[in-house]
Parts: C-alpha cells; sequence; structure tokens
C-alpha cells in the first residue's frame, strides 16, 4: 500500500500549574512559601526518517499529543517537562497547516527536524510571587495551555529525473534497465501503480534518482487514471524524461501523444512543464512505418529538444541518453519547491488562539468573560485569599476590562459570569 497524503491532528502538552506550598517546619509557626514551577508542556517535532517510504502509518494513528508538564511541587521543585513527541515521516513530506493551506516546512533532508507547535510553559509556583510586603503569597500561576492545529502531511518523492509518459510505453523497462529498481513491467495500462525510484549511475561518481510514475492520459491533471495522484512525485525533479512509443504501436501518434501529456503536465502546473526536457523514443526496435517516426523527429526537433531513439528492452541506446542526463544535471539547479507553495510566514506561524486573550459577550443581562486569558487567569486565582482577588481585579483593568465592560453598558450590580462563577459588577 503506497499512501502519499494523510491528514492529522497535533497538539503539544500544556504547562504544569505552579502551585502554592509553605514550608513546615518543627517549631516555626508560618514558613515561607515553597510552592514550585509548573513545567513546561512537550514539543511537536516532526523528523525526516530515511527508513520511511510511505505515510501508511498514518492512516491509522491520526492523532498526536504531546505529554503535559507537571505541576510544580513543595520545597520549590520544578514539575517535570512533558516529552517531546516525535513525529516520524518520510524524508520528502511537506507539512501543510490545514487551514491556510500552506506550507509550514519541506523535510527533504535526512534527520531534518521542524518543530511544528511549542508546548505551553509552566506557570510559577508561589515562591515566585514572594516579596517585602506580601511575605506568603496565597496564589500560583496557572500553565499555558498546549496549541493544537490541523495538518496535511503529503509526501513528494525526491528525485532528480522524473520519467512521464502514456501507460505502457515502457517507462518502468527503462528504470529496469539502468537501475537495481525491480518495477512490474507487462504488456497493460496501468502496471505501474506507485512510483518506484531508482539510482542511474552511468558516469561514476555522477548517480542521480529517477522515478518512473504510472502512466498518464488525457485529463490526468483532473484526476483521470491514476496521473493526477502521482504528478507530485515529479514536482521536485529537475529534469523530466518524456517517453514515447515510437513505433505507434497500440494505435497512437507520437506527436499526438507528446503534445497530450505535455498539455497534463501544464494543466497541473505550468512549472512542471516547462523543466529541462529530454525526450526518449521507445520501442525503436518495432518501428515499421518510418513516416510516422520523421514526423516525430522533425517536431521533437521544432521544440528545441533533444530526442534520444532506443530500444529498451534490449537495453539499446538508453546508456547514451542518460549520458545526456548527467550532464544535463550538472547545470540544472535543485528546484525550490516555494515555486510550488505558498509557505506561511514566520509571525504567521502563530494564530492560535492569543494566550492572554479575553472576551466579552453580553447573553441576556449577564456579562460573560473567556478566552484563554480569562481561563488562565482564574485558575492562578485563589479566591479565598485577598491578595490573589486584588491581584485578578488588577489585572482585567489593566487589560482594559472594565472599560470595555462599561462601554458594553454594565452598570453596578449587574452580573458578571466566568465559567460557572459569577459576580456582582462593582467598580
Ligand atoms: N518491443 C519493445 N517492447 C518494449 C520496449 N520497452 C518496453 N516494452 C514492452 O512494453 C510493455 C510495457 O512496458 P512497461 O515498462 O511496463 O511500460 P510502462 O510505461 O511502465 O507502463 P505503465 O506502468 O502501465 O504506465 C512491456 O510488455 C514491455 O516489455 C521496447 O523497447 N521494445
Ligand atoms: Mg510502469
Amino acid at each position: 500500500m503506497f499512501v502519499d497524503r494523510a491528514e492529522i491532528f497535533i497538539k503539544s502538552g500544556d504547562g504544569g500549574n505552579g502551585i502554592v506550598s509553605f514550608r513546615r517546619e518543627k517549631y516555626v509557626p508560618a514558613g515561607g512559601p515553597d510552592g514550585g514551577n509548573g513545567g513546561r508542556g512537550g514539543n511537536i517535532i516532526f523528523v525526516a526518517d530515511s527508513g520511511m517510504r510511505t505515510l501508511m502509518d498514518f492512516r491509522y494513528t491520526k492523532k498526536f499529543i504531546a505529554e503535559s508538564g507537571q505541576a510544580g511541587g513543595k520545597n520549590k521543585s520544578f514539575g517535570k517537562d512533558g516529552t517531546d513527541l516525535y513525529i516520524k515521516v518520510p524524508v520528502g513530506t511537506i507539512i501543510i497547516d490545514k487551514v491556510t493551506n500552506k506550507a509550514l516546512c519541506d523535510l527533504s533532508e535526512e534527520n531534518q527536524e521542524f518543530i511544528a507547535l511549542k508546548g505551553g510553559s509552566g506557570g510559577k509556583g508561589n515562591t515566585e510571587f514572594k516579596s517585602s510586603i506580601r511575605r506568603a503569597p496565597n496564589f500560583a500561576k496557572a500553565g499555558f495551555k498546549g496549541k493544537s492545529r490541523e495538518i496535511i502531511l503529503e509526501l513528494k518523492s525526491i528525485a532528480d529525473v522524473g520519467l512521464v509518459g502514456f501507460p505502457n510505453v515502457g517507462k518502468s523497462t527503462i528504470l529496469s534497465m539502468l537501475t537495481k529498481a525491480k518495477p512490474k513491467i507487462a504488456n497493460y495500462h496501468f502496471t505501474t501503480l506507485k512510483p518506484n525510484l531508482g539510482v542511474v549511475e552511468i558516469i561514476k561518481g555522477e548517480s542521480f534518482v529517477m522515478a518512473d510514475i504510472p502512466g498518464l492520459i488525457e485529463g490526468a491533471s483532473e484526476g483521470v487514471g491514476l496521473g493526477h495522484d502521482f504528478l507530485r512525485h515529479i514536482e521536485r525533479t529537475r529534469m523530466i524524461v518524456h517517453v514515447v512509443d515510437a513505433s505507434g504501436s497500440e494505435g497512437r501518434n507520437p506527436v499526438e501523444d507528446y503534445q497530450k501529456i505535455y498539455n497534463e503536465l501544464k494543466e497541473y502546473n505550468e512549472i512542471l512543464a516547462d523543466r529541462p526536457t529530454v525526450v526518449i523514443a521507445n520501442k525503436m526496435d518495432m518501428v515499421y512505418d518510418t513516416a510516422v517516426l520523421d514526423e516525430f523527429r522533425e517536431y521533437i526537433a521544432s521544440l528545441g529538444l533533444k530526442l534520444f531513439e532506443v530500444s529498451a528492452v534490449s537495453n539499446k541506446g538508453l546508456q547514451e541518453a542518460m549520458k545526456y542526463v548527467t550532464n544535463e544535471l550538472n547545470n540544472i539547479p535543485i528546484q525550490p519547491l516555494d515555486l510550488m507553495y505558498e509557505f506561511l510566514e514566520e509571525d504567521e506561524l502563530e494564530y492560535d488562539e492569543n494566550p492572554y486573550e479575553i472576551k466579552i459577550e453580553k447573553v441576556d443581562d449577564v456579562y460573560e468573560l473567556s478566552g484563554e486569558g480569562m481561563e488562565r487567569l482564574m485558575y492562578s486565582t485563589n479566591f479565598d485569599d485577598y491578595d490573589s482577588i486584588r491581584n485578578f481585579e488588577a489585572v482585567l483593568r489593566r487589560r482594559g476590562i472594565f472599560d470595555e465592560l462599561r462601554k458594553k453598558g454594565i452598570e453596578e450590580g449587574d452580573i458578571v459570569r466566568i465559567r460557572d462563577f459569577e459576580f456582582e459588577f462593582y467598580d
């Protein structure tokens, strides 16, 4: 089973809460605060693994949640950080944000890592709030929540050269003659159902990777046949080897075949169609109608392209063609993927909820406060402690929540609701 696209859900770990605690010592009636800080939540990290070939694992596991940080302890002890969660993906996987459909990262090198989501930081324990005027702080801070995101993984094989052409023209035969790859070869259409990769080394020390993809047909770029799903595996290639059946053995015309495939590439992606191309006229051993061949030679020459006439089954002419390809590759740079994808800008990465946000909504006669900032403030407040309540009010005032409420028409004595808690408003 070859899987090259998957949708998953990722979430980094929540930060652990800070805690309220006081030293208890013999003969000391009230020891100082000793509540420790919470640990950081685990990060979500993608890593490119050269041992993986497909995204099949993601058909079964779709949710990835990193461990949360632990709460702080007594004696100023820090809570343990949540373990980072490493998600292994094949080399050549692109991490795409589902909401914006923009790429976050292209994991194109072995062992390359990408931190997709950082864990929430831990909250501070009450020890941190001790001061000369506040000897015994009775509150601590909640940890920051982890972040979540829906992700699309797309695998685009890393190959230098891609073999394209109609089904049955001999693409897999070419790959099998030039590399150690053992693709299935048979005299019918759509023999190849998944991309095959092989290493070609015609000139010593100058090897390159060649990809054989399933045959394309008219409408491939719109999803007809198998073609559409596999075109992405040649997106990264630096060169295209366009294979046609020169013998017209299936009653087709090589010129028309070439044009049809070219148009499919162009429909799929303009950039792909304009990639440096070499043309291989295969099955020369079966050419009986030289007029058709002459027409094809002329046509390819008029495009300014190099044509190689080969017989793949008998391994004739392939070496020469590949020598040419090897030399050409030296002059063609690696394709930057951002030609194909829009990448998210650094500052766009944080589209998640603002951890300080406090939302105000009027429901009937009640003013409701919500949002991550509100939740954190709630959890960070000890409503049995005068100091802590004062801090709670001060934070709301400082963030302009009182002003905002007044703008919305709140009056003394009106009800403010935060989750299950209700307060009367007094300024
Ligand atoms: N006579 C002749 N037959 C060839 C030649 N090259 C390939 N064939 C035959 O053509 C048929 C198709 O070959 P494949 O390599 O499977 O073709 P393909 O382009 O990979 O086909 P799909 O995977 O279906 O797209 C097989 O029967 C091959 O043996 C050649 O040079 N001459
Ligand atoms: Mg094939």
